[in-house]
């Protein structure tokens, strides 16, 4: 295992991210256009990240021409990062979808709605209820994310839709719905701020949400900092820290660490008697666990795991536990993800100030697509399955029972199963770019090329899946059109609309509006006329749920408050200023179970599925790149400003062992080739990788081509961090090489180590 020295986390001052947030001018953020000065200003939510940080729009004639950070906001108090700054640049890109586009020709609305009609509805009818799906995200409102789940399960009647929250969240919500009862995340960002220990697990906060990696800088209490990754990254090199290990081996190290807790006397007996089920079944699980193995299957040093354990334990005034794709992506996610459940549990680290079992979600309204997409559960986090719960939501919604289906959806990858199978015939693809960021990519494009009809609702009409359309309908994108997205601490943020979306583009609400007449299922969604009336809808399905949120009396309220956490029930608002206050769930240590105790859930590690091998002797892990760029870049990459922030190249971390083993130079061309496919980047030599191990960001659509398709088998999340590869001088480079005679590994310069 590589050691680094800790940094003393009281000096350390941040590099680029820290930097960014709260310099922004200085990157070119923010400057205010010349001689056009605002006349007013209007709230907004940001519409990239989970963070949901507070924006203030300043508006000319009615239109945004320019935005600041919100200081009043409770999330970001008056910081952002370069892609909040940039988010109204984003809109005027040249390759905004302006018209419908019906086999890549320009048609009128009526003319492509009735090809949508018609298509799906022969489709449907041909081939019965599950030959066509919609496959969405957590990008869109989550008035439109009811929608479109709503429209297509109650008005369309389709059986299948399932969301982008597959490739992000849905290990984090099958983890907590069978240790907690219910898809809840306990915490609030002020556990950031009110913790003595946080641990990092497979997250990089500093690139993926710098502001609340803002937050965790705010900490008054001199706070350890853990993390556990492969990578040294920007969190990593910030953290007091740093656990290195080896991909994948997460469980068996948290495993190893609830041993040595327990050994220790490390446990608070008291919370597990009288809050949870299962903790002896778990005890006498983990005692195989032995420090010899764990060091073993991890690469982490028996000193490291104890000093870890110890570190952690109950005594420890409060410990936070925080994690993200490091873990939500994997062969065996959610019994990784209930590892850490069951940390926080024997702690006794949950419920209170800084502490909690906390999965920082990805998209902007990652959680309302969690609890509001209609697609794994019903409405409000229901059951299909459920009788009860298909009368209370036709109840709440107005819509008949008979309408509404009574089994779950099938997940992504068994869609896109079924599409290779002939079963699912039609494709609608709402707010997401699969042909980029699908794993396995080639044979996802292979199956795209199968159906009968692919549509692709986008903000863009250059996007890869939008190119292999047979229609695509054009979006107006965030500050375009209004409505909630709630962000990872259960917060629900509201957004309007400052500007006009281009051409014909319209709303995505609007365009699911125009669906239902042309369908012929418009009386069925009479009431949902607008954002906020679907938002009074989904509040009545809330009711009597863990997510409730029957106290918010509408936007204005959302408006003033600075948003509202969930739950927040009915007679809530008579407490004084309670819905801008923190909030944090199981504070009375009953939770969402039948009997309100919390579950010990746990499994043996196997390995992951493609293992480094003699011919593909690398592990590649993926992932963010920088804190400018966002995933498939339809967005980011249009802005001028956020563009001189990323590498011009495809670059892959490689270690300098390896790369002098291999007589590959620093900034050379490299072949990186899995079994699948094989792509060009330039090599980073650099410690932050350990050798065996590479590293390249997402954000490249070729990247997906290199990933081998494994899934966890509960959740169905798609494992993106672990595939064998291969790295090779590029030919051209090699006998570039050859002729000048070097074989000599060089070092990185010192912005890259
Ligand atoms: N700038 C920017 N910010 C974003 C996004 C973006 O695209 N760009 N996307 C948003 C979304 S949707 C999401 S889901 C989040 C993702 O946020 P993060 O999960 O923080 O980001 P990733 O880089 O995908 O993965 C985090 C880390 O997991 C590590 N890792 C890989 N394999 C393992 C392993 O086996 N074990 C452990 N412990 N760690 C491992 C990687 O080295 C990486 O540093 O970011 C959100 N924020
Ligand atoms: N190798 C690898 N692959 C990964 C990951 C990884 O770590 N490694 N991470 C995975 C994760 S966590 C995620 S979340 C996914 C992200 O994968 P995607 O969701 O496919 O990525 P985005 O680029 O965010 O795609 C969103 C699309 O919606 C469009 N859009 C934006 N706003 C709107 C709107 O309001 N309306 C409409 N109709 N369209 C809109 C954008 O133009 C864009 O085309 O990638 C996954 N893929
Ligand atoms: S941290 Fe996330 S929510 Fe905040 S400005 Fe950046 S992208 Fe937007
Ligand atoms: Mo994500």
């Amino acid at each position: 295992m590589l050691t680094f020295p800790a940094i003393n986390f009281r000096e350390w001052s941040g590099p680029l991210t820290a930097d960014l947030v709260r310099k922004p001018a200085k990157f070119g953020l923010g400057q205010l256009p010349a001689r056009r000065m605002p006349d007013a200003t209007t709230k907004a939510v940001c519409g990239f990240c989970s963070t949901g940080c507070g924006l203030n729009i300043h508006l000319k004639d009615g239109a945004a021409i320019n935005l600041t950070p919100d200081p009043d906001y409770p999330v970001n108090i008056g910081t952002a990062c370069p892609k909040g700054w940039e988010a109204l640049s984003v809109l005027d890109a040249p390759d905004r979808a302006k018209m419908p586009l019906l086999h890549g020709k320009e048609v009128g609305w009526d003319t492509a709605l009735r090809y949508f009609c018609d298509q799906m509805k022969r489709i449907l009818d041909q081939h019965g209820p599950e030959a066509a799906a919609f496959l969405s995200t957590g990008q869109i409102m989550f008035e439109e994310m009811a929608f479109l789940g709503a429209l297509a399960k109650f008005g369309m009647g389709m059986i299948h839709g399932d969301g982008n929250t597959r490739q992000c969240m849905a290990t984090a919500v099958t983890a907590y719905k069978e240790s907690f009862g219910f898809d809840a995340p306990p915490f609030t960002y002020a556990d950031f701020e009110e913790s003595d220990v946080l641990v990092f697990i497979g997250a990089n906060p500093c690139i993926a949400h710098p502001i609340m990696w803002q937050r965790v800088l705010r900490n008054p209490r001199s706070p350890e900092i853990i993390v556990v990754d492969p990578r040294t990254t920007e969190t990593a090199m910030a953290a007091t820290q740093h656990y290195a290990i080896k991909p994948k081996s997460d469980l068996t190290l948290l495993y190893g660490l609830a041993h040595l807790i327990i050994q220790a006397g490390g446990v608070d007996q008291a919370f597990v008697r009288a809050s949870t089920n299962g903790f002896d079944e778990f005890a006498a699980f983990a005692a195989d666990f032995t420090p010899e193995r764990v060091a073993a299957e991890t690469g982490i040093g028996i000193e490291g795991l104890r000093h870890f354990a110890q570190t952690i334990m109950n005594g420890t005034p409060r410990v936070s536990f925080w994690w993200t794709m490091g873990v939500n992506q994997g062969h065996q996610a959610t019994r990784t993800a209930q590892a850490i459940i069951n940390l926080a549990l024997m702690t006794g680290n949950i419920g209170k100030p800084g502490t909690g079992a906390n999965s920082i979600t990805g998209q902007c309204n990652a959680m309302g697509s969690r609890l509001f997409s209609n697609t794994t559960n019903l409405l409000g986090g229901h059951d299909f399955r459920n009788a009860a719960h298909r009368e209370k939501v036709a109840k709440a919604t107005g819509i008949p029972v008979e309408r509404i289906p009574d089994l779950p959806s099938l997940a992504y990858d068994q869609i896109i199963q079924a599409a290779d199978e002939g079963t699912v015939k039609a494709i609608w693809f709402v707010a997401t770019n699969p042909s980029h960021s699908w794993i396995d990519q080639n044979e996802m494009n292979r199956i795209l090329g199968k159906l009968d009809f692919l549509v692709v609702q986008d903000m863009y009409c250059t996007t890869e899946t939008a190119k292999r359309a047979h229609l695509v309908l054009p979006a107006a994108g965030w500050g375009e059109k209004e409505g909630c997205f709630i962000n990872s601490e259960r917060r629900i943020g509201c957004s309007p609309k400052v500007r006009r979306a281009p051409g014909q583009a319209l709303a995505d609400f609007h365009i699911f509006r125009l669906i239902a007449h042309y369908w012929g299922c418009a009386e069925v969604f009479r009431e949902w006329q607008t954002p906020e009336a679907v938002f009074r809808v989904l509040q009545r399905c809330s009711e009597d749920q863990p997510c409730e949120i029957t106290g918010i009396e509408g936007y204005d309220m959302l408006r003033r408050s600075g948003g509202v956490q969930w739950p927040f029930r009915k007679n809530q608002h008579q407490t004084s200023k309670i819905q801008n206050s923190e909030r944090r769930l199981f504070e009375d240590g009953s939770f969402f179970t039948p009997d309100r105790r919390a579950v010990f859930c746990f499994d043996k590690p196997v390995p992951a599925p493609e293992l480094a091998n003699d011919r593909f002797p690398f592990v590649l892990m993926t992932g963010r790149g920088t804190s400018a760029q966002w995933h498939t870049e339809t967005r980011t990459a249009k802005s001028e400003v956020l563009r001189k922030m990323i590498p011009q190249d495809l670059m892959l971390e490689l270690n300098d062992q390896d790369a002098a083993a291999l007589g590959i130079r620093d900034g050379q061309d490299v072949r990186v080739i899995s079994k699948r496919a094989e792509l060009t980047a330039k090599a980073r030599l650099t410690a932050c990788v350990k050798p065996g191990e590479v590293y390249l960001p997402m954000h490249d659509a070729r990247v997906n081509q290199l990933t081998h398709a494994s899934f966890d088998p509960l959740s169905r999340q798609p494992s993106y961090k672990h595939s064998a590869v291969r790295v090779e001088a590029d030919l051209t480079s090699i006998s570039l090489q050859r002729r000048a005679g070097a074989r000599t590994c060089v070092r990185p310069s010192s912005s890259q180590a």
